[in-house]
């Protein structure tokens, strides 16, 4: 499944599935020529087996292999540590402000923010640590896949916003986190106040 391939013909994950997004962070490629990547994930039964997300100008390859960990280049991803939003880096298009402005409590409760403008690089940015928590409202599979399954072997959460599983077969929202940060998210999101 890719974004320049079969999308519709994939109907379910049974067997083995291979979710690819060639050029993540088009417009970067575009406009920037820097801060885009080349993103895969191997799914087995609808569980990830390999994530591969490749920053192409700054050749950081981050990769994993199910059960045994994830790499940045030759140095192993450490298992995320716990973390509070306070101390948090969160990163998302500023545009999604002007969709949902309970983001502006996270944004408040934040250490900081940052955009990037590809998906894939981001999640893996929140696998090796430099972000806390990246957030999106319009993410197709093949720009999560790779990504999600990096998380999977550090410790990582990742649900659509509402807090619902993924499914990679749909457009979907967004929340690839620390799980502590994660759970915080959640409840600020969900409490009513300022
Ligand atoms: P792309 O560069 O492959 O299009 C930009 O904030 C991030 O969201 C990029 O990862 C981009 O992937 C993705 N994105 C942008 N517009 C999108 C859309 N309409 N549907 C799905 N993903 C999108
Ligand atoms: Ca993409």
């Amino acid at each position: 499944m890719g974004e320049e391939g079969s999308f519709e013909n994939v109907k379910d994950l049974s067997g083995t599935v291979w979710i690819l997004d060639p050029i993540d962070g088009t417009v970067n490629f575009v406009h920037q020529e820097s801060y885009f990547a080349i993103s895969a994930g191997v799914f087995h039964n609808g569980e990830p087996v390999i994530g591969i997300v490749y920053d192409v100008m700054h050749d950081e390859l981050f990769s994993s292999l199910k059960g045994e960990g994830a790499v940045l280049n030759n140095r192993r991803l450490s298992s995320l540590s716990k973390n509070s939003l306070n101390e948090a880096l969160i990163s998302f298009n500023t545009g999604w402000l002007l969709k949902d402005r309970r983001l502006e409590r996270i944004v408040k409760r934040s250490r900081g923010t940052r955009s990037y403008g590809a998906a894939a690089l981001e999640i893996a940015y929140v696998a090796a640590g430099r972000l806390d928590a990246y957030i999106s409202f319009n993410l197709a599979p093949w720009d999560i896949a790779g990504g999600y399954a990096l998380l999977q072997e550090v410790g990582g959460k990742a649900t659509n916003y509402d807090g619902n599983a993924l499914n990679f077969l749909e457009k979907d929202t967004l929340i690839a986190a620390n799980p502590w940060v994660y759970d915080e998210i959640i409840e600020v999101l969900n409490t009513n106040t300022n």
